[in-house]
């Protein structure tokens, strides 16, 4: 069957609009539009300027409209987890903070004062991160800017709403806020009534897949909104071309979420003390992962030495990396990488002193090695946690393009690295949208089948095993009196 939808796809970086039409089996993407995400410094903190993102929607929804070869079946929204608004009489209730506003650390305190992190992860299964829903509502509530809401209501169910009037929390991203049952997927409402929220807030669950109703303003009024799902790193999953359960996927965006997709969460102290989290995933799976700081480490050093007047650029800095070696390194998964601000200082109090460290493409090495081991250790994790056997690693999102990454990645991990699609999240959404309004078959796998049919996939082997080959062609070659080089 063919057809097209509109996936709005906000990721940390940057936000599109994607076009994306289904014929043949293949789905075919066209970027509209794509804007900034940036958060804002007010005199509150980090700030989300969430009509701008409104604006910037639905004048990619026009794009997308008019670049569409037929009429739109769907439109769905994802974006990244834990940030909402808040929703009163009138509407939306001021700005909504960002997450890495460190407002999110008083909110944790208040919340482990009332319950402490082992029974907190029993009970939800999410890692203690700062930034968690929860914590961010608990200074809301502390601050009184609860009084007048009706609704929280997270980034995509807001942006939904504003295009709806339907107020709704898709599950995948509420899953990521620490108040939901893993195992009932419904709200835990006695831990919620122990942080003292307001139950009149929560929202009506609803599961990614769900015709929420026809979009009532901007050019793509009539058009059904589709809740996909919504929580970015679970239409990634669902975009990523994993063949089995014992693959291994990495979101590599502005974070790096590693984990295995499970069909049931793993919720022991174990797995909390490990850091992995057991977010709910499309059609009841749980997303098995740990967050590892990402190329924001690398970004946001980019614009610290911006600031200082020294000419930086991405290419430029991995083709210099490649060539580095020695480097040091550092956690990264390290809470104090979160925060926006200077991160070559912060990085090189995790190093110790090192002059070369001043270096960009030195810098830019240790990062990527630092990202590799904690790739590395977590699949060993995951491994144990799981009792599965991981061979392959199937790295999305923006990330995927970092070739020395993907190889440091398959050299340290000794697994084959797939990577692709750049665009895999924008994927997942359009295909649950396609799936629900009858356009795809029905189960995750078939929906990979077609990523897998649509993508250009490039696979990076472990160097060791490059190695092994070579010397066995070695070998073979002395044994029967040839140049072991073939230079012949
Ligand atoms: P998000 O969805 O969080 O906004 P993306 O998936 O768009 O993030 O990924 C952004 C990241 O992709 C950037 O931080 C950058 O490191 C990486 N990236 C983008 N383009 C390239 C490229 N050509 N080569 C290597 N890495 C790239
Ligand atoms: C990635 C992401 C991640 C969350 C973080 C807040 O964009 O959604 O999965 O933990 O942002």
């Amino acid at each position: 069957m063919s057809g097209s939808v509109i996936a709005v796809d906000l990721g940390a970086t940057s936000g599109r609009v994607v076009l994306a039409t289904l014929a043949d089996g293949r789905l075919s993407l066209t970027e509209a539009h794509r804007f900034s995400t940036a958060a804002h410094r007010t005199e509150l903190g980090l700030q989300l300027d969430v009509m701008r993102l409104f604006d910037e929607i639905q004048a990619g929804i026009g794009k997308a409209v008019a670049a569409a070869p037929g009429p739109v079946s769907g439109l769905g929204i994802d974006s990244w987890g834990v940030d909402y608004g808040l929703v009163g009489a009138d509407g939306l209730i001021g700005m909504p903070f960002n997450y890495r506003d460190d407002r999110t650390l008083r909110g944790r305190e208040l919340v482990r004062a009332v319950v402490d992190q082992s029974e907190l992860y029993g009970r939800v299964g999410i890692h203690d991160n700062p930034f968690n829903t929860i914590n961010q509502l608990a200074d809301d509530l502390a601050e009184g800017r609860l009084d007048d809401a009706e609704a929280f209501l997270l980034l995509p169910d807001l942006l939904g709403y504003l295009l709806t009037g339907r107020r709704y929390a898709e599950r995948t991203n509420t899953s990521t806020g620490a108040m939901l049952d893993p195992g009932t997927r419904d709200w835990d409402w006695e831990l919620i009534d122990r942080v003292g929220l307001p139950r009149r807030i929560f929202p009506e669950l609803v599961d990614a897949g769900t015709v929420i109703g026809p979009i009532i303003n901007g050019l793509a009024a009539g058009v059904p909104l589709v809740t996909v799902g919504s929580h970015d790193t679970a239409s990634a999953v669902v975009g990523a071309p994993l063949t089995g359960p014992d693959d291994v996927f990495v979101s590599s965006g502005t974070w790096s979420l590693i984990g295995m997709e499970l069909d049931r969460p793993i919720v022991t102290e174990e797995a909390r003390l490990a850091a992995l989290a057991n977010e709910g995933g499309v059609d009841g799976t749980t997303r098995f992962l740990k967050n590892v700081m990402g190329m924001w480490i690398l970004s946001e050093a980019m614009r610290t030495w911006e600031a200082e007047g020294r000419d930086v650029s991405l290419p430029d800095l991995l083709a210099r990396a490649a060539t580095i070696t020695g480097v040091p390194r550092f956690d990264a998964t390290d809470e104090a990488l979160m925060a926006p601000g200077d991160m070559p200082a912060r990085v090189a109090r995790l190093v110790g002193d090192d002059p070369r460290m001043d270096d960009p493409a030195f810098f830019t090495r240790s990062v990527l090695e630092s990202l590799a081991d904690a790739y590395a250790a977590t699949v060993e994790e995951l491994a144990q946690f799981t009792g599965r056997r991981p061979t392959r690693i199937a790295v999305v999102g923006g990330g995927s393009q970092n070739a020395l990454l993907n190889q440091l990645t398959a050299d340290r991990t000794g697994m084959t690295v797939s990577a692709g699609p750049v665009e895999a999240t924008a994927m997942g959404n359009a295909l649950i949208q396609a799936r629900a309004v009858g356009l795809t078959p029905h189960t995750l796998a078939d929906l990979r089948s077609i990523v897998m049919a649509s993508a250009d996939l490039t696979t990076f082997t472990p160097a060791s095993d490059k190695d092994a080959v070579l010397a066995e062609i070695t070998a073979l070659s002395n044994e029967f009196g040839a140049d072991p080089l073939f230079t012949r």
